[in-house]
């Protein structure tokens, strides 16, 4: 869990710009395809990767500019960067105005079991991280290039001419 909001904004910056920098690379052609029944489709698990930044602070108590948790699915991929853009500094900013360290111990009702907020924050960053992985899974199996994120992709390192790991 966090314990200072100054270390949550630095770790929340740093993910956001991997994770808009990752949904750069998304080909809008494979946009809407589901690849396995059990599977989501690209568009609704970055558009649940969205949503929940505003469903999940709103749920601890913080207001999110412009959030709308009826957005189920982008139907764009520049409907998706902008909106995960927004809701992400979005996010910054409304923790940053309104929590102060000494709130990160605050206990909040979080589906049903009682959580500090300094939980929330980093359930928040480690929820993003869970689902950005499934994404690079399924944008690999459709051929779209991937960026690594906490250590070198496939493609790093052929661009580094290092023989990649099988
Ligand atoms: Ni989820």
């Amino acid at each position: 869990m966090f314990r200072s909001i100054a270390d949550f904004l630095t770790v929340w910056e740093n993910e956001y710009h991997a994770t808009l920098n990752l949904f750069q690379l998304i080909d809008e052609k494979k946009f809407h395809i589901k690849p396995h029944d059990n599977i989501r489709s690209i568009s609704r698990l970055a558009s649940h990767i969205t949503e929940t930044i505003g469903e999940m602070l709103e749920r601890a108590g913080l207001k999110i500019d412009g959030f709308e948790e009826t957005q189920d699915v982008f139907l764009t991929k520049s409907e998706l960067l902008k909106a995960y853009a927004h809701d992400a500094k979005s996010a910054m900013d409304a923790v940053q105005k309104n929590w102060k360290d000494e709130n990160l111990n605050d206990e909040v009702m979080m589906y049903g079991e009682t959580w500090t907020k300094g939980k929330v924050l980093d359930v928040l960053v480690h929820h993003q991280t869970h689902h950005r992985g499934q994404l690079t899974t399924i944008m690999r199996f459709h051929n779209m290039p991937v960026i690594g994120m906490y250590g070198p992709s496939y493609d790093e390192w052929v661009q580094m001419s290092i023989p990649p790991m099988n």
